[in-house]
């Protein structure tokens, strides 16, 4: 197998987890700031920072000013404006999170590369005096160093091993952003016969994926009908993605009703056997739930707060993908939008967000609101079509190609419906190919299928 140099951003950052220090604060009544490092490595951190109102009237605005010692840098900056003059680094408000209501707060977030924290610190113009810690956080995690040298070739998971999330980003375990590509199964209760060792070796090889996603539905004759029967399932297709060095990307297919707390029981029992089973792979990662819909944020956090601690008492740093409200929208079909979820994250790390999309039907206010949550929170778009949300119609080549290069700008991951022969224009593959086993090469793409295999290929 060649490939997967296409993996690698030189950005050398990893993380490894650190207590967070409180560095900044003034005394009640005025605006403050609080310095915190919520992740720190060998040659740097994460810093988060909290602007709070502390008088009795909303603010408009906000500046937050760092001076930072020789030989740290700031890079990367998230929910804020940054600007640079000398070791200095303002942060002024990203946009949406100008105004602070009194005694409320608003944080942002950035990557500093070396590991000297702030020697100075001005919020709106006055010091922040209070306690500055002199010194880089002390407990730093046992979690393994990252290694500095990394594959040039190999499969996915030969190059880039375990995934952790890191800021807003998916880094792979030499601390490079990575951005997996590749293809979801439709529901194994239906098309089982598209899924066996020659289709994914085409996926791996002939398509050149990152990434199989496993869409176990619950309902419609899924996981509820036959518990132990889909677990096995999934575990097999776990193991054949394994031993082609693809990432597996397993879906909890929540759908209808779109309430994932009605399925909680059966999550938990499912998730904890699934990662029980394969928490020593590099290569899992898991999706929670599908796509909630008719559900507050708040009971899909509620939700994902419940399952995600029977994932880590197995696998403590798999990363987890959570949906968002309005079919994994991230609330824009529900009238809402990404800023619920930025004000109120699930509580837990390496935590990711699912957003959803048909590039037929979702299109500017999607691309719009996708690229202003992307500045927050971590991305991962982990089903989409190239046609319409019904999953048929025409292929809609412009709003794909205008996804495709949004998604590729912002490093952020995706998998399209379906890798599979389903009569409808989102599946791959025409109407029995499965059967005949025919995967290979060209001859039985869809048009959808087509511009896939192309996009994978070519990337
Ligand atoms: C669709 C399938 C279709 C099936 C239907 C109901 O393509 O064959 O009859 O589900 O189960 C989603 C869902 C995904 C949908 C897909 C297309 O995650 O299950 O698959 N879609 O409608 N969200 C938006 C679109």
């Amino acid at each position: 197998m060649k490939r997967r140099a296409k993996l690698i951003l030189a950005t050398a950052f990893a993380v490894a987890l650190a207590s967070g220090t409180a560095f900044f604060a003034l005394p009640a009544g005025a605006e403050t700031a609080t310095f915190t490092v919520s992740n720190s490595w060998s040659n740097g951190y994460q810093g988060q920072v909290t602007v709070t109102n502390d008088t009795s009237s909303a603010i408009n605005t906000w500046k937050v000013e760092l001076t930072l010692p020789a030989g740290t840098t700031v890079g990367q900056a998230w929910n804020t404006t940054m600007t640079v003059s000398g070791s200095t680094y303002t942060f002024t408000p990203a946009g949406w999170n100008a105004t602070i209501a009194a005694g409320s707060a608003t944080n942002f977030g950035f990557i500093a590369s070396g590991s000297g924290r702030p020697t100075s610190c001005l919020v709106n113009g006055k010091s922040c005096t209070g306690t500055v810690s002199p010194s880089p956080s002390a407990s730093v995690s046992s979690s393994p160093s990252p290694s500095t040298s990394q594959p040039s070739s190999g499969t996915p998971v030969e190059v880039n091993g375990n995934l952790r999330v890191c800021g807003t980003k998916l880094c792979n375990e030499h601390g490079g952003v990575v951005q997996l590509k590749g293809m979801s199964t439709h529901g194994l209760q239906w098309f089982p016969s598209c899924y066996t060792d020659a289709s994914l070796d085409v996926l791996a090889n002939d398509w050149n994926a990152d990434l199989l996603r496993i869409s176990m539905y619950v309902q419609e004759g899924g996981y509820e009908t036959n518990p132990s029967g889909f677990t096995a399932q999934v575990n097999n297709l776990v193991d054949k993605a394994t031993a082609r060095g693809l990432y597996a990307l397993v879906d909890f297919h929540i759908l209808t009703p779109g309430d994932p707390n009605y399925n909680l029981d059966r999550a938990k029992t499912f998730f904890r056997e699934v990662s029980a089973r394969n928490a020593a792979k590099k290569n899992v990662i898991y999706e929670i739930a599908n796509e909630p819909n008719g559900v507050s944020w708040a009971q899909i956090k509620n939700y994902a707060e419940q399952v995600i601690p029977v994932i880590r008492a197995n696998d403590p740093d798999a990363v987890v993908i959570v949906g968002s409200r309005g079919w994994s929208s991230l609330g824009v079909s529900e009238g809402s939008s990404s800023s619920e979820i930025v004000s109120n994250p699930v509580n837990a790390s390496n935590v990711m967000y699912a957003f959803h999309y048909y590039a037929a039907s979702h299109k500017d206010n999607y691309r719009a609101e996708v690229e202003r949550a992307a500045a927050s929170i971590p991305l991962f778009v982990t089903e989409f079509g190239t046609v319409t949300y019904t999953g048929d119609g025409a292929v809609d080549v412009a709003g794909s190609n205008a996804w495709f290069d949004l998604l590729d700008r912002l490093k952020i991951g995706y998998a399209n419906w379906t890798y599979s022969d389903a009569s409808e224009g989102s599946a791959a593959f025409k109407p029995g190919t499965c059967n005949a086993g025919a995967f290979a090469g060209t001859g039985s793409l869809t048009e959808s299928g087509a511009l896939l295999r192309n996009r994978l290929r070519a990337s």
